[in-house]
């Protein structure tokens, strides 16, 4: 408000200004050498504010009734997002990540290690996505992408690609929305939001409501026991829900039954909500395999599978 009026008839119309105006030159190649003349397409800050907020708000405007909700991004629930978003463009997938990074403890392969594991057959996803690997032999038991972040980083980017997704990263799931029939039969009907950096402080602010997204199907990948983890499990329990009265509880590391039990185990736990990922370990009282992968990539898949036969019925 304190800008003279003179000054405010001199700023460019943010109305009229085309983005990209005066982008010339188009190439990298043009610029280089040509810096002297350099300048970017004039802007007006309001421009960028409306580019973003709009296509924000119009997001949570669409996808506020989606037809899958994939709760955590990471490995797994990245697997899930591209496989049912590779089946299925015409349905809506709204990805809820609370973290301000997808990709969970996908960014490395084990401690600070760079490699990552992924035990055989899960090579098949790699060379879906289009992930370059190594492989010591028809003998080894595993392949190796030489950084976790290539893995991560390209499931993210297809997933990122499909037109019918929208992932909303900082954005916590901190309820299921619920549906009960006259028979006292629970379904999951959506899931309760909110920014993330609000999740974290409930308890020292108020009236911080939450929003909402309805869907008729939740897959909830959000990982094992810790600061967010096993989310939508741990809810089940708290609302004593009776399909799942308490936590199996995540049990030591055994690579050999770990892997196979979340990827066979992943499935509706109740009408509405499939688990996926680690988060199934503390369903079922299953192993935890540590640094190997290819579980949560399959587990990703069957989540999909899952999704796309109760879909369908
Ligand atoms: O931020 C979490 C992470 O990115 C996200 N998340 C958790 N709670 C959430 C909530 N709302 C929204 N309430 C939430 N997002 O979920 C993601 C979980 O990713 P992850 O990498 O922790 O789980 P995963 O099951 O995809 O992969 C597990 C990888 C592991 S753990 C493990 C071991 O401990 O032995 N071994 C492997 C391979």
């Amino acid at each position: 408000k304190n800008i003279p009026a003179a000054k405010i008839a001199t700023m460019p119309n943010t109305t009229t200004i085309p983005l990209g105006a005066s982008t010339k030159p188009e190439t990298i190649e043009d610029m280089a050498g040509n810096w002297s003349n350099f300048k970017f397409a004039p802007i007006h800050e309001s421009q960028v504010s409306r580019a973003m907020t709009r296509r924000y708000f119009a997001d949570l405007d669409k996808y506020a009734e989606s037809d899958i909700v994939i709760v955590g991004a990471g490995s797994c629930g990245l697997s899930a997002a591209y496989t049912l978003a590779k089946a299925r463009p015409d349905l809506k997938i709204a990805i809820i990540e609370a973290s301000v990074s997808p990709g969970g403890g996908a960014w490395l392969g084990g401690q600070l290690f760079s490699a990552m594991i992924m035990r055989k057959p899960a090579d098949a996803f790699l060379r879906e996505i289009g992930v370059p690997y190594e492989d010591e032999g028809p003998d080894s038991a595993y392949v190796v992408v030489k950084h976790a972040a290539l893995f991560t980083s390209t499931v993210l980017s297809k997933v990122l690609q499909f037109p019918n997704v929208k992932l909303f990263n900082a954005t916590a799931v901190e309820d299921l929305i619920t549906r009960t029939d006259d028979n006292g039969n629970i379904r999951i009907a959506g899931v309760v939001t909110n920014w993330t950096l609000v999740t974290m402080h409930h308890d020292d602010q108020s009236c911080m409501d939450p929003n909402t997204i309805n869907a008729p199907l939740i897959v909830s990948t959000t990982g094992h026991d810790g600061p967010f983890g096993a989310f939508c499990a741990k809810r089940l329990v708290s609302m004593q829900h009776n399909a799942l009265p308490a936590l199996g509880g995540m049990r030591g590391l055994d690579m050999n039954t770990a892997e196979d039990a979340i990827v066979k185990g992943t499935r509706e736990i109740v009408p509405g909500l499939i688990i996926g990922g680690m988060e199934l370990s503390e369903v079922d009282g299953a192993n935890r395999m540590g640094p190997t992968f290819g579980a949560m990539a399959l587990s990703g898949v069957k989540a999909a599978e899952e999704a796309l036969r109760v879909f369908e019925q």
